[in-house]
């Protein structure tokens, strides 16, 4: 069972989407498993304070260190061989590549939600062994970003998408975005089903469908077609 934890603030979040549908099933069968940490659990004060203002000054707070470190310590006292990930809009950049290196962690996945500002530098320093951020582009908080990184990290998990769709190709294979689908009726509001994939010429299909994925991705991802290129060459 692949086992993840979440580390927030805002635990009330949690399933959330991840109990619907293909993820919500994959749990219900026993395919992974989720522990939501509270991270205010461990405020002292009557108010549970959860953040502090930030040295040098500057606009905006940092969640409390202490905080942080003992939700990870309890996390890890459960999870002892997972990874800390920390998801916070400074991080590595996101990838079906990390989606597939995280899912085969045997250990697990911590995940920490950063809030407010983010967190102390000495707690990324000791506790966290990856930092990671799902595009360029500010979130109000990890929470947000967690949903598509779990969703992300489970599709690779055995068993969580069946037989079926587990050896189809897609997307961000081979650097190519995926070719256009279609289905019945062969004329939709008259535009027809391209001839090639009523042909029952396999070939045939299998070339045009590489040729429409090499035109799609050089139109809307020139930066992947590059890398496409520079990858074919070799
Ligand atoms: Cl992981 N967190 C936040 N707050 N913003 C982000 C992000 C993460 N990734 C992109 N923007």
């Amino acid at each position: 069972m692949y086992k993840v934890a979440i580390l927030t603030l805002f635990p009330d979040m949690f399933p959330g989407i991840l109990e619907h549908s293909i993820t919500g099933r994959a749990k219900a069968n026993g395919l992974w498993d989720l522990k939501v940490f509270d991270i205010r659990q461990f405020a002292k004060d009557r108010h549970k304070t959860a953040d502090d203002s930030v040295y040098g000054g500057g606009a905006g707070m940092l969640m409390k260190p202490e905080l942080v470190a003992e939700t990870i310590k309890l996390a890890k006292q459960e999870m002892p061989d997972a990874k800390v990930i920390y998801l916070t809009p400074t991080g590595t950049p996101f990838s079906q590549k990390k989606s597939i290196e995280f899912a085969n962690l045997e250990g697990g996945v911590i995940l920490l939600c950063g809030h407010y500002e983010g967190i102390d530098q000495r707690v990324i320093d000791l506790y966290v062994d990856y930092e990671v951020s799902i595009g360029d582009y500010v979130l109000t908080g990890g929470e947000v970003a967690v949903f598509p990184l779990v969703d992300a990290i489970l599709r690779n998990v055995e068993g969580v998408l069946g037989n079926s769709a587990t050896l189809h190709e897609e997307s961000f294979d081979n650097d190519l975005l995926e070719y256009p689908h279609y289905t019945r009726p062969v004329e939709f509001e008259g535009l027809e089903v391209p001839g090639v994939l009523k042909s029952g010429n396999h070939a045939k299909i299998a070339q045009w469908r590489l040729e429409k994925a090499i035109e799609k991705t050089k139109k809307v991802r020139p930066d992947l077609y590059k890398k496409y290129l520079e990858n074919k060459e070799k």
